[in-house]
């Protein structure tokens, strides 16, 4: 069955820059379900350590699930049909993320949007992502649909040089981001998450990312 984007009247999508649409709380309405299809992931591919491309370890743990996976070892980092760790490939999406996923996007002007990789990051208190822009999918007119789950915290949105000037703002539980389009190479990051206690996942923020990295995209 594929469950509706919501059931109630959402907040307007809000149009944060250029190509880049937040939709506030939209992921909040089918949480459990949203929680559940990750559990079912990480039962396969449990959080792992991630380390920076000068192999220093990160501070957020990750986990992928899809045709390919952001991998990021020791050995190096980029998209991989398999965990560089232990030789499997990556457990398949959940149809409900896919169709999820499919369906954000469209609301936010991106029709046509087939994700062949989530990966799924997870911080724990302290846990941040340095200034960074994703720059290893094949077709870079492809959005990425960002969905975040649990404790809140503050996203960093710059410009397309690392130089530019930023500006910060909350992401919270349930709240969808996707940017495409003259946004699609900004650089971004996370500030260090604050410490508290979310009702569903505790001490800790997800952060899903739907990413094209080996598909072309016909929007
Ligand atoms: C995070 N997100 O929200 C980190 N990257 O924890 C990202 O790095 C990100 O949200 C590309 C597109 C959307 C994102
Ligand atoms: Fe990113």
């Amino acid at each position: 069955m594929t469950l509706p984007l919501f059931d109630a009247e959402p907040l307007p999508p809000q149009v944060i820059a250029d190509g880049a649409v937040l939709l506030r709380g939209w992921a909040a309405v089918h949480a459990h379900a949203w929680i559940a299809a990750v559990q079912q992931v990480l039962a396969q591919q449990p959080f792992q350590a991630a380390f920076t491309a000068s192999g220093l370890p990160m501070s957020v743990r990750t986990s992928n699930c899809g045709e390919w996976g952001w991998a990021a070892s020791r050995s190096g980092y980029g998209y991989t049909r398999s965990d560089p760790a232990t030789g499997m490939p990556w457990p398949a999406m959940p149809t409900f993320l896919k169709q999820q996923a499919q369906a954000l996007a469209a609301q936010a002007g991106y029709p046509g949007f087939d994700p062949d990789v989530c990966l799924i990051n997870s911080y724990d208190v302290g846990a941040k992502m340095g200034l960074h822009h994703d720059a290893d999918e094949k077709d870079q007119t492809a959005p990425i649909v960002s969905v975040s789950l649990g404790l809140p915290c503050t996203f960093v949105w710059g410009g397309l040089q690392r130089s530019d000037p930023v500006r910060s703002f909350r992401l919270e539980h349930g709240d969808v981001l996707v940017w495409g389009g003259a946004s699609r190479m900004v650089f971004h990051g996370v500030r260090p998450l604050q410490a508290g206690q979310h009702h569903l996942l505790g001490a800790q923020r997800w952060n899903l990312t739907f990413r094209m990295a080996q598909r072309s995209y016909r929007g």
